[in-house]
């Protein structure tokens, strides 16, 4: 770590300390309820990896603002999250060794303006998926992990004598979660919760760019109508690959967000070249935008070896990933998304971050 002692400002980051309250059994595949692939052993590697390699100051956040969370999500989305466990012990004590899935939904041709009394039909009324449950801890680790986004923003917004960049180190994920829905392992949307902080902190316009193999349908459904906030992301092909019913190339924003969102879906199978000009493109979209401060949603989920991914980057990649992100010369806040190679997210989360740091 020779060549990161210059550095007079550490990185600073944020880790959820109540991260592993939020520990799901099971998520629903191809008629079988299946292991959790987003556990809390992805994150301890990434702290091991880091006590090992130290790249910045670890933290803890302050309290989560409630106000900052309702201007990205809706009252009547965050009050279900707050009481969905103990409506659901109260259904039945027995619950409380089982997780919440959800069993029934409201397509497009049933009502999603009635919010039913049965709880299961609240839940689908919520989500879009079966793969992300709701366990006892799960309201606590996700409102501490907003508060790592949240607190990483206004660290790099604060002015001169503030760090280059910030990470909120947090599971769960965020930016599979939209104003008033989650899936895709998220609650709350920690990208788009980071890039509201900045721009409330005084940034005109901020850019999220999602590197995670999935697509980033929450914060690209957060921001699409909005010009203040562009968003990016460069994933799996949607045709193929979760979460399917978003993320094509022809979504470009609607309103005044007409031009504001960039989707790059890839073909399963896509390597480093390939995806890093992709990330080349990314970018200068970024610098057309002129965002004044930069959102890295940061799935490593595009790792060869990822258990639910098709591409085949390799470690080394990820500190050039690190490299071209810090060419931008943007304050910056990383957000941990994906990732479930869980021995290897350590590496390559910290590869991401010296990359960044050798080339700031
Ligand atoms: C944040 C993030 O990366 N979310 C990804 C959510 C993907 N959920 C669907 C995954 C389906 C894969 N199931 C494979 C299980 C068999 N081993
Ligand atoms: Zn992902």
């Amino acid at each position: 770590m020779e060549s990161l002692r210059h550095f007079s400002l550490p990185m600073l980051i944020f880790h959820n300390p109540e991260h592993s309250l939020h520990a799901g059994r099971h998520e629903m595949f191809r008629g079988r309820l299946v292991p959790c692939h987003e556990t809390p052993a992805r994150l301890d590697h990434v702290l091991s990896e880091l006590q090992r390699r130290p790249l910045g100051e670890l933290r803890t956040p302050g309290a989560p603002d409630r106000a900052l969370l309702e201007r990205i999500h809706t009252p009547r989305y965050l009050d279900f999250l707050a009481r969905a466990w103990q409506d659901w012990v109260a259904l039945d004590p027995a619950h409380a060794e089982l997780d919440i899935l959800p069993s029934v939904w409201p397509n497009p041709a049933l009502r999603h303006d009635v919010a039913p009394l049965n709880f299961s039909a609240q839940v689908g009324l919520f989500t879009f998926d079966a793969g992300s449950p709701i366990t006892a801890g799960t309201w606590s680790a996700a409102q501490a992990g907003a508060a790592c986004a949240i607190d990483a923003a206004r660290a790099v917004a604060a002015g001169s004598g503030s760090p280059r960049a910030a990470m909120a180190l947090t599971r769960p994920p965020g930016h599979h979660a939209g104003a008033d829905f989650y899936g895709g392992y998220c609650f709350l949307n920690n990208s788009a919760l980071a890039a509201q902080a900045l721009r409330d902190a005084g940034a005109a316009r901020v850019a999220v760019v999602d590197v995670d193999y999935h697509h980033g349908n929450g914060t690209q459904n957060i921001f699409y109508e909005r010009a203040d906030v562009f968003t990016t992301s460069i994933h799996g092909d949607p045709r193929t690959e979760y979460p399917f019913y978003l993320g094509y190339a022809d979504e470009r924003g609607h309103g005044a967000g007409e031009g504001g969102n960039l989707n790059l879906p890839l073909p399963a199978g896509t390597g480093f070249d390939t995806w890093s000009a992709a990330l080349q493109q990314a970018l200068a979209a970024v610098q057309r935008h002129g965002a004044q401060a930069l959102v890295v949603a940061l799935g490593v989920d595009t790792f060869e070896g990822d258990p639910i991914s098709r591409f085949t980057l390799g470690s080394p990649d990820y500190l050039r990933i690190g490299a071209a992100l810090a060419a931008l010369r943007l304050p910056t806040v990383f957000v941990m998304e994906g990732g479930y190679a869980v021995a290897e997210v350590g590496v390559n989360v910290a590869n991401v971050l010296q990359g960044f740091l050798e080339a700031a």
